[in-house]
């Protein structure tokens, strides 16, 4: 059998190393700096946040790096090691539906802190004292996320950006964690109205506001409060399998589960259906409305209810030092996310139930689904068994080579001089 593939994660020197080194290339000169943020891999609560539910994700040691240098005249450029095409443009001809491609998770982020920065009494606002401007700027992207694999390359880009125009606009939204939260949600406006993918706000929490050796307890149904949890895992591993599976109709697919929580909330009287602790009557309700699909929001409505309820589990789990019972929660958020939520696909169930039976304590798939990554807990010593059974069942099955990773729960954004310190709540 061919050898396991396993995605290294760079040293922070490293990384900055490779950005700067692109940076040179293409734009000449040292850039301002480098800033980083992680990919991330959510433990429990998913296909939650854009219903007001619960998270509780880990950052993954993988980061992708982004050297910056300002700029005066209000141009942008922008290079990545990751994608043939780079992109030039102006920052005040950025907005919705302008911008193609990757450019728009970068320059999307500097549209949204510039609004930011005029609500905020900046310059142009009309307000007399001037504040922080967003200027122009050239930067040079190299990653080692994983692309396309559930772990939220996007977010990372993002978020590195974020930090980057944070600091140098001298915002100062990345010194504290109501900061980093603020910064959060720009970036999800980036990535709604200028990348134009309607996503909730897990991927952004993650990068921005995870601290090492923790998960993020996240309650989006309380504005994004969070808290940290302690990860100690003992003698167990979470494995991340990226099944290589192309994300198949992810996009509508992903909107049409955004849209039957809204229906669904709409139907029940409720603000977003994280705020109803249990099932009792949601069925009937649901039916007694006369919606053509009213079997699909009973199922959609119980994974979201039940996955709350799964998170809380966890993180109590985590809390009290019993990591192993935290297994066959994963496998049960796996099944609801298969049969009432519909989001999993031939690749991530066989690559869910290989591990499980391989000795995996628990796996299950990560991210908006149709492709992308599973997560097995596993007993650390059983890491490399686990994965090579998963790529002898993607070989049996015809499924391409699967990759692997495992994640040690990292830090959050910041300046590369800094990781490893600035983990989002100073
Ligand atoms: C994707 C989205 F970007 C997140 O907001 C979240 O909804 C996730 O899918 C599913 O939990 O990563």
């Amino acid at each position: 059998p061919a050898p396991l593939e396993w995605f290294p994660a760079w040293g922070p020197a490293d990384g900055a190393a490779r950005a700067s080194a692109l940076f040179a290339e293409a734009f000449g000169g040292a850039p301002a700096g480098v800033w980083a943020a992680p990919g991330r891999v959510n433990l429990i609560g998913e296909h939650t946040d854009y219903a007001g539910g619960l998270c509780l994700p880990v950052a993954l040691p993988h980061r992708t790096y982004v050297a910056l240098r300002p700029r005066d005249d209000g141009r942008v450029r922008l290079v990545s090691a990751q994608e043939p095409t780079p992109w030039e443009g102006e920052l005040a001809d950025v907005g919705p539906g302008r911008v193609d491609g990757w450019a728009g998770y970068v320059v999307g982020v500097a549209w949204a802190l510039a609004g930011h920065l005029r609500a905020d009494g900046a310059p142009g606002s009309g307000a007399e004292a001037p504040g922080p401007q967003m200027p122009g700027f050239d930067a040079a992207v190299d990653s080692c996320v994983p692309f396309g694999a559930g772990l939220s390359s996007s977010a990372a880009l993002e978020c590195a950006v974020a930090v980057a125009l944070d600091e140098l606009t001298g915002t100062g939204l990345g010194g504290d964690d109501e900061g980093r939260a603020l910064l959060a949600s720009l970036c999800v406006r980036a990535e709604n109205e200028i990348a134009g993918a309607p996503t909730g706000g897990l991927d952004q929490a993650s990068a921005l506001r995870c601290r090492a050796d923790h998960a993020l307890l996240v309650d989006f149904g309380r504005g994004g409060a969070a808290r940290h949890v302690a990860a100690a895992l003992g003698d167990l591993a979470l494995l991340v399998i990226d099944t290589r599976a192309p994300h198949r109709l992810v996009d509508g697919q992903y909107g049409a589960r955004r849209g039957s929580c809204v229906r669904a909330a709409e139907i029940l009287g409720v603000p977003a259906l994280g705020v109803l602790a249990d099932l009792d009557g949601v069925a009937e309700r649901l039916r007694a409305a006369g919606d053509p699909d009213a079997e699909v929001l009973v199922r959609r409505v119980r994974h979201v209810v039940t996955e709350n309820a799964r998170v809380r589990q966890v993180a109590a789990l985590l809390e009290e030092g019993r990591p192993a019972d935290v297994g066959p929660v994963l496998t049960a958020g796996h099944a609801s996310l298969r049969d009432d939520y519909e989001v999993t696909c031939p690749e991530l169930d066989l690559a869910a139930d290989t591990a499980t039976a391989a000795g995996a304590l628990g796996a299950r798939m990560v991210g908006g689904g149709f492709g992308g990554s599973v997560l097995a807990l596993v007993p650390r010593p059983a890491a490399k068994t686990v994965a090579t059974a998963v790529a002898a069942a993607f070989a049996a099955a015809g499924f391409a080579a699967p990759a692997f990773l495992v994640a040690e729960p990292a830090g959050a954004a910041g300046r590369v001089d800094d990781v490893g310190t600035s983990e989002g709540d100073a």
